[in-house]
């Protein structure tokens, strides 16, 4: 066992005694308070910056905080910034509308880390997205074949549906194939 592991024990098992006692996760574990947005806020403007306050004095160097978007891109910039029981983070230009995720993992003063997140909701779409090149649409204009088979000649040529993949193309593959191998095969038969 490596020290790591027995100091992991340790602070477990000190744990599991204080909530035995009674004293709750409260007596030993840092506790998130309130936030900046608070939990569940839905934002016309994003933030620039996000902060959470827990119980105790934290420390800038023991707090790792994240910002992931919709995109699940991260959008927290800069270093962790500590004032008290506050820690805060630069919050780069917001991407999509939709939920963002403001992570924490602190370490109490036990030695125990204790993480969680809290969410608002972006309303209006932010321009810091990603640059997603737009898909090409797929395939374009398909281009019609050159049946040089009779087998393909006799292919019929089923009307457009109207959305979604076109099916002929594959039809007249299918027919291309099974004509090509009936002929190969007549042409075996003969010879
Ligand atoms: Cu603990």
């Amino acid at each position: 066992m490596t020290s790591r592991m027995l100091r992991a024990l340790a602070v477990s098992v000190l744990c599991g005694l204080a909530l035995l006692l009674g004293a709750g996760q409260a007596f030993a574990h840092t506790r998130l308070e309130s936030s900046d947005p608070a939990d569940g806020t839905s934002l016309a403007a994003p933030p620039q910056r996000v902060s959470l306050t827990f119980n105790e004095p934290m420390q800038a160097g023991f707090t790792a905080l994240t910002v992931v978007g919709p995109d699940q891109a991260q959008y927290q910039t800069g270093d962790v910034t500590a004032n008290g029981g506050t820690v805060s983070i630069g919050v780069r230009p917001l991407g999509p509308a939709g939920r963002y995720e403001i992570g924490y993992r602190v370490v109490s003063e036990d030695g125990h880390p204790v993480s969680g997140s809290v969410a608002f909701t972006l309303t209006t779409p932010g321009p810091g997205g990603a640059a997603v090149a737009t898909p090409s649409p797929p395939g374009g204009a398909p281009t019609a074949p050159s049946p040089t088979t009779a087998a393909a000649e006799s292919a019929p040529n089923p009307p457009d549906e109207g959305g979604g993949m076109p099916v002929w193309p594959w039809i007249v593959g299918a027919v291309v194939l099974v004509g090509g191998g009936v002929f190969a095969a007549m042409r075996l038969a003969k010879g």
